[in-house]
């Protein structure tokens, strides 16, 4: 991504994710707003987004944070706010990863992951994902969940439109150690 992308991305993952209030916008219970008053709010504050720029972030990034519906917009996960994405219950993989950072290992080992400051605990299809995930930390460790075996016991999984895997609680009985 260019610097203006991901300085756009990151100023719009702030916003719909965690702090509308920030530019003076509310979501709605789906975490949706117009595409308008979004620009227009943005801009308000001196923070403003073309048009043009939020297209190529919404079509074009790797990670797909936004989607766009009917002229509005929403983050696609990731949300601090209470938001009720509408997402379908699915049956998950056999396995999902979850990537992290040792020093988080005894409380996930004691508690098993929980989704700390967000809604849902996050967790990736591959490897690479998760690895990327936890080296936003330092270096990265990937646990391996059971998520069949969790599903099977009563879990709900949702999978958000960007691939992402939501949970609410992994307990530590369904984190497979690493050999
Ligand atoms: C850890 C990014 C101690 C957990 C990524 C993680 C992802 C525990 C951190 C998305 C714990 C929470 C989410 C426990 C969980 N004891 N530590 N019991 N349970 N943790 O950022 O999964 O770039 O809220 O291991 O790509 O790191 O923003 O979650 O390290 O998809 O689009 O607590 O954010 O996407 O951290 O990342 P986060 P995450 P974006």
């Amino acid at each position: 991504m260019t610097d203006q992308l991901t300085a756009a991305s990151k100023l719009l993952a702030y916003v719909l994710r965690h702090r509308p209030d920030a530019v003076g916008i509310a979501l709605d219970d789906g975490g949706w707003v117009d595409v308008d008053i979004l620009l227009t709010a943005l801009a308000r504050h001196g923070r403003a987004v073309t048009p043009d720029l939020l297209d190529r972030l919404v079509a074009g990034t790797d990670k797909q944070r936004f989607e766009v519906l009917g002229g509005r917009i929403r983050a696609a996960q990731g949300h601090s706010i209470s938001v009720d994405l509408r997402l379908e219950p699915v049956a998950p993989p056999p396995v999902l990863y979850h990537g992290t950072v040792a020093r988080f290992l005894p409380g996930i080992r004691a508690e098993g992951l929980h989704p700390r400051r967000r809604t849902h605990v996050h967790l990736s299809v591959d490897r690479e994902t998760a690895t990327a995930v936890g080296a936003r930390r330092g270096e990265p460790v990937v646990l391996t969940v059971d998520a069949a075996g969790m599903h099977r016991d009563g879990s709900v999984f949702y999978r958000a439109a960007n691939g992402v895997w939501l949970t609410n609680h992994v307990p530590p009985l369904w984190i497979i150690p690493p050999r």
